[in-house]
């Protein structure tokens, strides 16, 4: 059988970029046979020079400035929007009037709006699309959903979710695209909020209604110099201009899901001591799961049923008898990493592809993210219990 190979413009060639380009090069060495070959085709950035430097590092065969044009190339089979959130619609809408599949950085959208908008061109045009949330791709998180749709922590009562990081918690971090609401939309919310609302949605199911705080405690940023998305970077010998922060630092949230379990969501950036500290802490009827991003390989479970002598939390410890076990490394041991998750990502949007069935998460599960981001926001402002909106 011939794999099919299928050219990708990729649009935005910074830290995302890296990380798709990366996926795309290595998807089919894990997976064989690969559902489609990636061929990176062309990259696109805001000047020539860097998608030119992005072509080099990224291998792409081709650099762009013009994402207008490269979309409008019938040689394009795949868009892959790795840009900044203000920028997404747009881009989307238009690969769709064009009939390209569509892989988009999340969250999907800065506003329910553009993603409404963006889910209406993806089901106009009939095209492939999926919302890059990645982390849905540890083995272990993808275990935990097999357990609990085998029942085998029964009916889910509570869902406590996290996702803590620090890179921000420095006043002197720059400025950049992410705390500055006409780009990114929101703070904290939409930037690793939304990754916890998408582990929710796929482990128990649409949340009904939220009860939020948020706030913002560092105002200004210094103006950034250079770059365009220092993460964790300090300015402080900059020159000491300043400008306001108008996006959320942090948001603690009380959820009811539509199943009647409940629980509660914390995501900030500001949290001294934690890199990329995604928990997640499930209980039902019959066990419970707990996991925790900085040890992805391990699920802690617990089943009730278990002897009494030998109740207690266990450590499975994920590999080839594992969701997405026999693509990856041939034993356990050898480690999960961000990548992988994103290797797992392409090669089920290219399955999507090659099988004409919509994947998940999708530009649909994008805009129930966005429609949680923004019941939370309403709810930090308001203090009230704000229902999900539809
Ligand atoms: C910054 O908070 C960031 O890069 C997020 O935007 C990503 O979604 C997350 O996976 C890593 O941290």
């Amino acid at each position: 059988m011939m794999t099919k190979v299928m050219n990708v413009a990729m649009i935005g060639g910074g830290f995302m970029g890296k990380a798709h380009a990366m996926a795309y090069a290595a998807m089919p060495m894990f997976f064989w046979p690969a559902p489609a070959i990636p061929h990176r085709k062309v990259v696109v950035d805001v000047t020539d020079s860097a998608a030119e430097t992005a072509r080099l590092r990224f291998g792409f065969d081709e650099a762009s400035s013009d994402w207008r044009a490269v979309i409008a190339r019938p040689d394009i089979d795949v868009v892959d929007i790795c840009t900044p959130n203000n920028v997404h619609a747009e881009i989307a809408i238009a690969a769709a009037k064009a009939g390209k599949h569509i892989i988009c950085e999340k969250p999907l959208a800065r506003t329910v709006e553009e993603a409404r908008a963006m889910a209406e061109a993806v089901k106009q045009a009939g095209v492939i699309h999926m919302v890059a949330f990645n982390y849905r791709r540890t083995p272990a998180v993808a275990l935990a959903k097999k357990y609990i749709d085998e029942g085998r922590i029964g009916r889910i009562l509570n869902f406590r979710g996290t996702y803590l990081q620090d890179w921000s918690a420095d006043e002197n971090g720059p400025l950049s695209w992410r705390f500055q609401k006409k780009i990114a939309g929101s703070g904290t919310v939409g930037d690793i909020g939304t990754h916890v609302v998408d582990l929710a949605h796929y482990l128990v199911g649409p949340i009904e209604s939220v009860n939020a705080m948020t706030r913002t405690y560092v105002k200004t940023r210094p103006i950034q110099q250079g770059g365009v998305d220092k993460l964790g970077a300090s300015e402080k010998s900059s020159g000491g201009e300043r400008a306001e922060v108008d996006v959320d630092d942090e948001v603690v949230s009380m959820l009811k899901f539509e199943s009647g379990a409940i629980g509660s969501l914390e995501a900030t950036r500001n949290a001294w001591g934690r890199n990329n500290f995604i928990t997640l802490e499930i209980h039902g009827t019959k066990g419970s799961i707990a996991f925790n991003y900085e040890r992805r390989d391990e699920l802690q479970v617990m089943f009730a049923d278990d002897p009494a002598d030998a109740r207690g939390f266990r450590t499975v410890y994920t590999g080839p008898a594992h969701p997405y076990g026999q693509g990856l490394w041939p034993i356990p041991g050898l480690g999960i990493g961000y990548s992988e998750t994103k290797i797992v990502e392409c090669h089920d949007f290219f399955s999507a592809i090659a099988t004409g069935k919509q994947p998940s998460p999708n530009f649909n599960d994008g805009l129930s993210c966005e429609l949680v981001a923004d019941a939370l926001l309403r709810s930090g402002e308001t203090g009230l219990w704000e229902a999900v909106g539809k």
